[in-house]
């Protein structure tokens, strides 16, 4: 029997689709009523909140862009007087000041209870010690997995990121069981275990939620292998709400998107125009009841398709698949189409290497030249040069292969590559003055 909060993960298609419709009404008006942004945009059109009435009419409502936060910076969107915002988040944009995002005491609690179940569909109980590796900072993974946790009634440790060898020994002395951070944060915590002779895999962690970056199969791999721990993945951004949007269940067929409170669309990421169930592209979200900051179809610009078929776990929420990529973070190279983590998913088999690695583009004259820098293993980086170029050639040579591409390969000492919140930024296009 689902807890009472996982209950709604079951709901009939034609009852969830009453809730959402009936949600989607108030929003709008919402908006519509209270945000001088929405009120411009609709006016603009010549659209009014009566006009959706039906949850297909909802292409009919203006897409949000991230440039829109970062034209109305930072209270633009807002929706609520000043006096019942409880809490900011920010986020970086596509320029130099962050987008900030806003919410309410009720918006607060929607996050949690979809935190919350997020937790609970990957297995979390009462009974769990929950330590929580994200950032707590204007990122939104620290106090975002925090509240989901204590939702949940798990045991919270507000560790923060970093600190590496103190978390082993939290771990051990606090019997964890349950560990929230980004991939890359983790496979890093099995290294420094290694180094200092740490057994992760005789420990009492056995649950892992990663998440606020993309991370692949052979990561998973990586991790379950390693430490005998459950990886779920966790998906959200700052600007629906943080983390616990969408979650993976045990049948490992995607993340159930908690489409109660986010509602989904795929549409083409070029021309916007809305894609059947199925098909890959841009994910574009709607918050149903968000008020202090509500986003009418925010374009996420990451990839995804969706799935209604039912899922072996017996959940009825929409799945998506994982993100791996985004409509904005593709390079092209001298002609050639090349994302980040088709490197990744070559690097990461290879033998030396950790999972840290960063693509820095540059241009002279019309020739773009791409460089990979990738961290390997210290007892390889204190290896003779012969070991080292040998290493070089064979990635250069896989890089060639599989996506048609010449690199030039840079192996880095352990820790070389910057991380922030946690993240590794994956590529430096210095191309474009960006
Ligand atoms: O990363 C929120 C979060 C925190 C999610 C902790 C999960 C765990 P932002 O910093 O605004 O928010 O970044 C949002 O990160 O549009 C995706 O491109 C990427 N992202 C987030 N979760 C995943 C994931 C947080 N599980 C952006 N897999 C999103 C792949 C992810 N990409």
């Amino acid at each position: 029997m689902p807890s009472f909060l996982s209950q709604k993960d079951y709901l009939d298609r034609k009852e969830l689709s009453a809730i959402q419709l009936e949600r989607l009404q108030r929003i709008v008006r919402h908006a519509y009523e209270h945000s001088p942004f929405y009120t411009k945009a609709f006016d603009a059109m010549g659209l009014k909140p009566e006009d959706i009435r039906a949850l297909d009419d909802i292409v009919k409502l203006p897409f949000t862009q991230k440039t829109d936060l970062r034209d109305n910076y930072p209270y633009g969107l807002n929706a609520v007087p000043r006096s019942e915002i409880v809490r900011l988040h920010a986020s970086s944009g596509t320029t130099g000041k962050p987008i900030v995002v806003s919410y309410t005491r009720d918006d607060l609690e929607t996050w949690s209870e979809t935190a919350a179940r997020c937790f609970l569909m990957g297995g979390v109980t009462p009974d769990d010690v929950a330590v929580i590796s994200y950032g707590y900072s204007l990122f939104t993974g620290g106090m975002g997995a925090h509240q989901g946790m204590e939702r949940v009634g798990a045991t919270v440790i507000p560790q923060g990121g970093g600190n590496s060898e103190k978390l082993l020994m939290l771990i051990q002395d606090l019997q964890i069981t349950v560990i929230c951070c980004t991939p890359s944060f983790f496979v890093h915590l099995m290294e420094v275990a290694g180094k200092v002779g740490f057994d992760l895999k005789g420990s009492s962690l056995r649950h892992g939620f990663f998440g606020a970056e993309p991370w692949t199969d052979e990561m998973r791999r990586h991790i379950e292998e390693g430490t005998g721990i459950i990886a779920h993945d966790i998906f959200g951004l700052s600007e629906i709400m943080g983390p616990g949007v969408a979650g993976g269940c045990d049948a490992h067929a995607g993340l159930h998107i908690f489409e109660d409170h986010y509602y989904p669309e795929i549409v083409d990421p070029a021309t916007g125009v809305a894609l059947p169930p199925g098909e890959e592209g841009e994910l574009v979200l709607t918050t149903l009841d968000k008020w202090a900051m509500p986003l009418l179809r925010y374009r996420t610009h990451d990839i995804t398709r969706l799935h209604y078929e039912p899922c072996s776990c017996g959940r009825t929420l929409v799945r998506m698949d994982p993100i791996r990529r985004r409509s904005d973070d593709m390079l092209i190279i001298r002609g050639v189409n090349l994302f980040p983590s088709q490197v990744e998913a070559l690097l990461l088999p290879i033998k030396g290497i950790v999972p840290h690695y960063e693509l820095v583009v540059t241009r002279t004259g019309a020739m773009d030249d791409l460089e990979i820098r990738v961290e390997v293993t210290p007892e390889l980086f204190g290896d003779q040069v012969s070991v080292l170029e040998a290493l070089q050639k064979e990635i250069s040579s896989k890089i060639k292969g599989m996506i048609g591409i010449n690199a030039r390969v840079s192996l880095v000492e352990p820790g070389a590559i910057a991380r922030s919140d946690g993240k590794t930024r994956h590529v430096i296009d210095k191309r474009f003055n960006k």
